[in-house]
């Protein structure tokens, strides 16, 4: 009987000193698994006399009751000891400030931001938006927009030429988004309103010229287009793209061969104080060109001039952007420098609409 009184205090001091529930585990299995020191006791019964079990009995299974509850008291205390150390780990200090998001932290270069703007302007007036290959055939980027071969006009473009491939083609990089136009004429019937925003290519590089720039190009195509309809586009676009309630232009005959008349266009600013300002004041600045276009490009999509009209235009996005933002430098633009698209850039998540506000 003193052996199992001994026996039970040295499991019990065992219990006690398990410092995990692992620890834990094996004292139960050491005493009550199926061939622990209490559980070899149990079947010991078997062997004994009927007067030994009466009295052995009783005691062993009290042994086995007793280093149970205690295994169960202890697993319990280990357990709420280590939710608490888990809790402890885990806190969150609520009162710290929240860790900007990718998303939030982003910034929309403002090349990308007058894209959605004119989008959103165009799109209130029935235009939709077309696209075309930036790498284009002669045929696309001169001929079909009128200008004749080996006419000079070709040369003011500074085009950059691809090396001539196995039939002797040489493709160009787009010198303008014209070649889109022509693309959409050939494909789709009239009435056409399209727009063209994109990347353009030149050889030209200074303070005031990139080699890739951005233009956005504007066509309509149908029977009446006339000039007073192309005047009404350029000031509502004005007007919404520069935020102001009204806007003089001046419209100056120019050439361009695939626009007959052909027109730049200047509108009304205020150069007092080394800012541009819109929409008043008594200065001109040219922002756009414009013209019907010439019955020759319409021939060429396989349009009669007598049946429909057109008209279009053009502009620099880039140089528009600078206005529009008070942006210093063009070539900045293009420099990746983190600090400028922080300070010029815009919140992702603020998509320009003319309802809710083109540049928030
Ligand atoms: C077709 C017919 C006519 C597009 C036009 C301009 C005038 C124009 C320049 C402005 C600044 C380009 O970025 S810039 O250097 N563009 O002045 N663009 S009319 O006329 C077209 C286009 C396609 C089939």
């Amino acid at each position: 009987m003193s052996d199992l009184n001994e026996l039970e205090r040295d499991l019990l001091a065992k219990v006690e000193a398990a410092a995990d529930e692992t620890e834990l585990e094996t004292v139960r299995v050491f005493a009550l698994g199926k061939k622990g020191i209490v559980s070899e006791k149990l079947k010991s019964l078997g062997a004994m006399s009927p007067e030994e079990r009466k009295t052995m009995g009783p005691a062993i299974n009290g042994l086995r009751d007793t280093v149970a509850a205690a295994i169960g008291a202890r697993k319990e205390r280990l357990e709420a000891a280590a939710l608490d150390a888990r809790l402890a780990s885990e806190r969150v200090d609520v009162t710290l400030p929240v860790r900007e998001s990718p998303e939030s932290r982003g910034r929309v270069h403002p090349i990308s931001q007058v894209f959605d703007e004119l989008t959103a302007i165009f799109a209130d007036m029935g235009f939709s938006v077309a696209e075309g290959p930036d790498i284009e055939t002669d045929y696309y980027n001169f001929t079909a927009l009128n200008f004749p071969v080996g006419h000079p006009a070709r040369e003011m473009h500074d085009t950059f030429f691809m090396r001539a491939d196995a039939a002797g083609e040489r493709k160009v990089l787009r010198t303008h988004t014209s070649p889109v136009q022509i693309r959409t004429m050939e494909s789709v019937a009239p009435p056409i309103r399209v727009i063209i925003p994109g990347r353009t290519y030149r050889h030209d590089s200074d303070q005031t010229h990139t080699p890739m720039f951005h233009q956005v190009e504007g066509l309509v195509v149908e029977k009446g287009a006339h000039l007073g309809h192309l005047k009404w586009i350029l000031q509502e676009f004005c007007k919404a793209f520069f935020e102001i309630d009204d806007v003089k232009m001046r419209f100056r005959p120019s050439f361009f061969p695939f626009t007959e008349p052909s027109m730049e266009v200047d509108i009304q600013c205020d150069r007092s104080g080394g800012q541009v300002r819109f929409g008043q004041g008594t200065d001109w600045m040219e922002i756009l060109g414009c013209g019907m276009v010439h019955p020759n490009v319409l021939r060429n999509c396989g349009l009669d001039p007598d049946e429909y009209q057109g008209f279009a235009w053009g502009m620099g996005i880039d140089r528009i952007a600078m206005l529009k933002y008070g942006i210093p430098d063009l070539r900045d633009m293009f420099e990746a420098d983190k600090r400028w698209i922080e300070h010029y850039g815009f919140r992702a998540l603020e998509v320009p609409t003319l309802a809710g506000g083109l540049s928030g």
